[in-house]
């Protein structure tokens, strides 16, 4: 939809915001589509400028924003993008009169934040929907005494907001402020393209994970409001794959079975994927799953040595990972794998068995990154205190950032890092056998061609790392 000025607030990603080997690939940005559905609610003027997948480049961009006339821009950041979140101030502060940063970053680091970014007039910490609609109301009545719990501002004491515990009576993400005909993603299985979060927090005690914005804590959407939301997606936008980006989609059993079964009384035909941990599935939720359309299913494997698995406090076993990826297998759905590099104990050589492992469960597709520790966490207490950190340029084709947090941990130098993630990246995916599996199953998707440019991307990267 476009809008003409003047809003409330526009939110922004800006050109670049969302790079990376696949970023011709840019996902929905949720989180500003979630605020920006709270704030519609609450009757403001609202636009999103996705510059990433609109193809602006930085003139184009601001012209977009300014010809919006917003009274706030809002923004948001992870933390291995700070360059980015720096560019997109630059490019906003003459457009509006507030200028608001959320998101991880933010949240992370709310007692600096400012400090970094002398042009921000406010951030925003933790879920920001409540938080944003309260902050547009403190600055209507003019930004006197101290501002809203969430809200940090210069020269006021900052209080913590309490985290929404209704899931169910949150406005939907406002998916009708982005052209979504632009988003795509790598293993989807049909036509049009979109996420969505049907659960937030986590409640286990991975070391790596950053759980700044949402916490330990879990709390759920009712099933029927998450299949509304499906249903939504599948006839007023027209889109047939979901990505459900919850951390823990699969905790618990029942409601997963409930969102499944209520999927099905309705004939919805929409196909989706969620993240899961391999404890979360076993072979006949996997089978309601996908015939609810499941079609992928991501789990978080980090590691084919169990030592590895146990350093992490990752809590999972090695036999339940190969039970649960075969479960899936048998039942007709892809299996995605998040698996890590670098971790304190393995060695180039022992990290290997991860691959070895892949290649025995038989995964259709697997993510290699570096471990990452990121401030907040307990990785990055035990990087700091062993002098394993160390911020090096990105070495994966899926991730976008220019600079990342890395661990480098002893036996390993950052260019074994870099060179094992090659091989395994070679490894995996340059298998005649495995390729040839792979195009007949894209061959019978339709997803052929868009399997192929992805492929042909990552096989650039891996060659290009592999010719310097
Ligand atoms: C889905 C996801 C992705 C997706 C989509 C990201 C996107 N751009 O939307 C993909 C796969 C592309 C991705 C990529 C990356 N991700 Co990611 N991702 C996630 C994940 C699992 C969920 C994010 C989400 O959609 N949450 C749901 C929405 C509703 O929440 P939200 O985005 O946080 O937004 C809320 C608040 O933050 C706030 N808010 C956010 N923005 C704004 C703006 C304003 C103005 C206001 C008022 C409020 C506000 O309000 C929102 C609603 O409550 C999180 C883990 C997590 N649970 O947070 C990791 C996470 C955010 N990702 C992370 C990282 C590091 C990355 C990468 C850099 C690489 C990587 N994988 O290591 C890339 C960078 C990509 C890029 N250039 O943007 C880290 C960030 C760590 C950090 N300290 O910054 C996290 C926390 C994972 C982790 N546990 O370590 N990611
Ligand atoms: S890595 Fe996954 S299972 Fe572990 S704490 Fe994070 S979200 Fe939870």
């Amino acid at each position: 939809m476009t809008l003409t000025g003047p809003v409330d607030i526009a939110l922004v990603r800006a050109p670049g915001a969302a790079r990376g080997a696949l970023s011709a690939m840019p996902v929905p940005p949720l989180g500003l589509l979630y605020v920006a559905g709270a704030l519609l609610r609450a009757g403001r003027t609202v636009a999103v400028v996705d510059a990433e997948a609109e193809g602006l480049n930085d003139a184009a961009f601001v012209e977009r924003v300014r010809a919006l006339r917003p009274a706030v821009v809002g923004l948001s950041g992870m933390t291995p993008m700070r360059a980015d979140i720096g560019k997109t101030i630059t490019l906003c502060r003459p457009l509006a009169r507030r200028l608001v940063l959320g998101g991880v970053h933010a949240t992370r680091f709310h007692d600096s934040v400012l400090d970094e970014f002398p042009d921000l007039d406010a951030a925003v910490v933790g879920e920001g929907e409540e938080v944003a609609v309260a902050l547009l109301e403190w600055w209507d009545q003019g930004g006197g005494g101290a501002p809203p719990a969430g809200v940090v501002v210069r020269d006021a004491p900052f209080v913590e907001a309490a985290v929404p515990a209704d899931l169910g009576a949150m406005a939907w993400p406002a998916r009708h402020l982005v052209p979504h005909e632009r988003y795509a993603y790598p293993f989807q299985t049909a036509r049009g393209f979109t996420t969505l979060i049907s659960s937030r927090g986590c409640p286990f005690r991975c070391t790596f994970c950053d759980k700044t914005v949402s916490g330990s804590a879990w709390r759920a959407r009712p099933p029927e409001d998450v299949v509304n939301e499906l249903q939504e997606i599948k006839e007023r936008y027209g889109l047939g794959y979901v990505c459900i980006f919850d951390d823990n989609f699969t905790l618990r059993r029942k409601r997963v079975v409930a969102i499944c079964e209520e999927i099905l009384r309705r004939g919805l035909r929409i196909d989706w994927k969620c993240e899961a941990r391999v404890d979360g599935i076993d072979e006949e939720l996997a089978v309601l799953m996908a015939r609810a359309g499941c079609k992928t299913v991501a789990f978080g494997v980090e590691s084919g040595n169990q030592d590895s698995l146990d350093f992490l406090k990752k809590d999972q076993q090695l036999p339940r990972m190969h039970r649960a990826i075969a479960a899936c297998r048998a039942a007709g759905i892809e299996t995605v794998a998040y698996v890590l590099v670098g971790i304190p104990g393995e060695t180039p050589a022992t990290s290997l068995n991860t691959l070895n492992f892949a290649k025995n469960a038989d995964l259709d597709f697997i993510q290699f990154s570096t471990l990452s520790p990121f401030p907040g966490t307990e990785l990055y207490e035990q990087a700091m205190r062993e002098g394993w950190f160390r911020e090096t340029a990105v070495f994966n084709p899926a991730d976008g950032e220019e600079l990342r947090a890395t661990l480098v941990p002893p036996g390993w130098t950052e260019d074994e890092l870099g060179a094992t993630l090659r091989r395994m990246y070679g490894g995996f995916y340059l298998r005649p056998r495995y390729l040839a599996r792979q195009a007949v199953r894209a061959g019978r998707q339709g997803t052929l061609l868009h399997r192929a440019r992805l492929g042909l991307r990552v096989a650039r990267w891996y060659l290009e790392g592999r010719a310097a």
